[in-house]
């Protein structure tokens, strides 16, 4: 039976339109989802959109709408981007799907049930931007530490989650799963976050209307996060014992991908409501870093440093805009975003490296081969150039941009191999048997080596691949064809239009 693989993105405020950090994160989950697909593992990959409490409600109020109508018009824009970055997702979750809610309202119930869940009295402060409550001590000069926006002091009746009694339980499931959050510097500093205890979390509202209501009572709405991090159970099936299949053959998700300012709510919150609701935790929780503008500063709305990135693809591609954040950022740190950058990417190494080795190698094959794949054998050098056990270890490792470096020097050295061999002039001879015979080797070498590169960057650039396999006459692979000299000899390769046009 195929492995299982289920992993998830953060599910986005849609209170504006969809910024670059959304469409990174897709990127980088669609092009791991993809990689497990390729190892024939059966995948889940859910994305979507975190719709309830007091930030979209005061956006919806601003726009002069009611929170659904603002929220169903927003959705729009963020299931726009997933189409145009092409995202592998299977499902598209709205915090608003009917399951959800009564997945949400379940696992609230369960918790309460079993007596982990009191009504109180909140005094404290939070930030409506960030959805999150904070200590005095937390803020700074009054502001989100977070954001930098001023916090609102509130003061209500509340339901409170006894997190203050998980301080331990959490602690030791970080100390003895190195995996639990990646990379290690981010375990780290949660390990470090927890030591300080965890204190019980208020998890309904009585002045936001806008939210699931609290299944015992209806005065309340749950607390936000108390909704949407329960997407990741009602998304992928219903809470047990409703579930039939899939919730029992996914869960645990094996990665969540996040951003670092989400990493709390992640770890100590979410890995508390599990604990409570006796349910297995994630395998990992994994940080990506920001993008920040060329300058290095955080994109803002304010200084018109905000890109969009269906723009991006308007201009450039999806392809692109997916090779140069996948092998620009190393997974996990920060990166700085440049159209420069994008640019030169895409003349140099799509175009020049990748674009050139296929389309010359097309067109050889119909100058010198009729068009048809000819039959030879792959050249023993150049196969060991291909360092397969590598790539396949990084993207394990979610080393996302060393695996495509490592794939991008394959090309450079078929690019490097036609330099060496010179087919023209194999072609001039190819009287002489043993010629004819090179040639016919050397353009099968190439033609597998190409389909073997096809499957390889399918995870990172789908469409291109899908291109490069319609030139090759050849049909998606999976990882298990990346073995040399399983290109049928005789297939017909037919030339389109060149995959990369470069941009001055
Ligand atoms: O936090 N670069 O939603 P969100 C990279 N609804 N990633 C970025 C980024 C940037 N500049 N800015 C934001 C929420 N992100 C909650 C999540 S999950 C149950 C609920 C990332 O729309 C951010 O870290 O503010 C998060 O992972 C995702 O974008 C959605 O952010």
């Amino acid at each position: 039976m195929a492995e299982k693989f289920y992993i998830t993105t953060a599910i986005d405020y849609p209170s504006g339109k969809p910024h670059m950090g959304h469409a990174y994160e897709k990127i980088t989950a669609d092009c791991i989802a993809r990689w497990h697909r390729l190892l024939g593992e059966e995948v889940f990959f859910l994305t979507g959109t975190d719709e309830h409490g007091s930030k979209i409600q005061k956006k919806a109020k601003e726009a002069g709408k009611e929170p659904k109508k603002f929220v169903d018009e927003m959705v729009v824009f963020f299931k726009e981007l997933c189409k145009r970055l092409n995202t592998s997702h299977d499902r598209f979750i709205r915090t608003t799907d009917s399951d959800h809610v009564k997945v949400s309202q379940g696992i609230f119930k369960k918790i309460h049930d079993k007596g982990e869940i009191y009504l109180g009295k909140y005094s404290g402060w939070y930030c409506s931007e960030c959805e999150t409550f904070y200590t005095e001590r937390d803020l700074k000069e009054g502001n989100c530490p977070t954001h930098g926006k001023k916090a609102e002091w509130i003061s209500e009746e509340s339901y409170f989650f006894k997190m203050g009694a998980y301080t331990q339980k959490v602690l030791d499931y970080l100390q003895k799963n190195p995996s639990s959050v990646l990379p290690a510097g981010k375990r780290m500093e949660i390990i470090n976050r927890v030591k300080e205890g965890l204190n019980d979390l208020s998890v309904s509202r009585v002045n936001v209307p806008w939210g699931i209501p609290v299944p015992i009572d209806e005065k309340h709405t749950q607390y936000v996060w108390m909704d949407a991090l329960i997407n990741y159970v009602s998304g992928v099936g219903a809470f047990p014992p409703e579930s039939k299949g899939r919730l029992r053959k996914f869960w645990p998700a094996d990665v969540h991908l996040i951003g670092k300012d989400i990493l709390w709510h992640h770890s100590a919150i979410w890995f508390s409501i599990l604990m409570a609701a006796d349910m297995p935790l994630p395998k990992t929780v994994f940080v990506h870093g920001f993008i920040n503008t060329e300058a290095g500063e955080k994109m803002s709305k304010s200084r018109g440093t905000v890109i969009d990135p269906i723009e991006l693809v308007d201009r450039y591609g999806a392809d692109p805009l997916r090779y140069f954040l996948l092998r620009e950022i190393p997974f996990g740190q920060d990166g700085n975003f440049s159209e420069e950058s994008l640019k030169e990417r895409l003349n140099n190494e799509l175009a020049n490296e990748l674009g050139n080795l296929v389309n010359r190698t097309i067109v050889m094959i119909e100058k010198y081969s009729g068009g048809k794949i000819p039959k030879g054998s792959v050249d023993k050098a150049l196969q060991k150039k291909l360092k397969l056990d590598k790539i396949g270890k990084m993207m394990l490792k979610l080393e996302l941009h060393h695996a495509l470096r490592e794939i991008f020097s394959f090309i450079a050295a078929c690019n490097q191999f036609i330099n060496r061999k010179e087919p023209w002039s194999l072609f001039q001879k190819k009287a002489r048997e043993e010629c004819k015979k090179e040639l016919d080797s050397v353009l099968y070498s190439l033609a597998d080596s190409i389909r073997i590169i096809s499957i390889l960057l399918s995870p990172f650039i789908p469409e291109t691949s899908e291109k490069i396999n319609k030139q090759l006459g050849v049909k998606p692979g999976l990882l298990r064809g990346c073995r040399f000299g399983l290109l049928k000899p005789g297939t017909k390769v037919k030339k389109k239009e060149i995959l990369f046009k470069k941009i001055g």
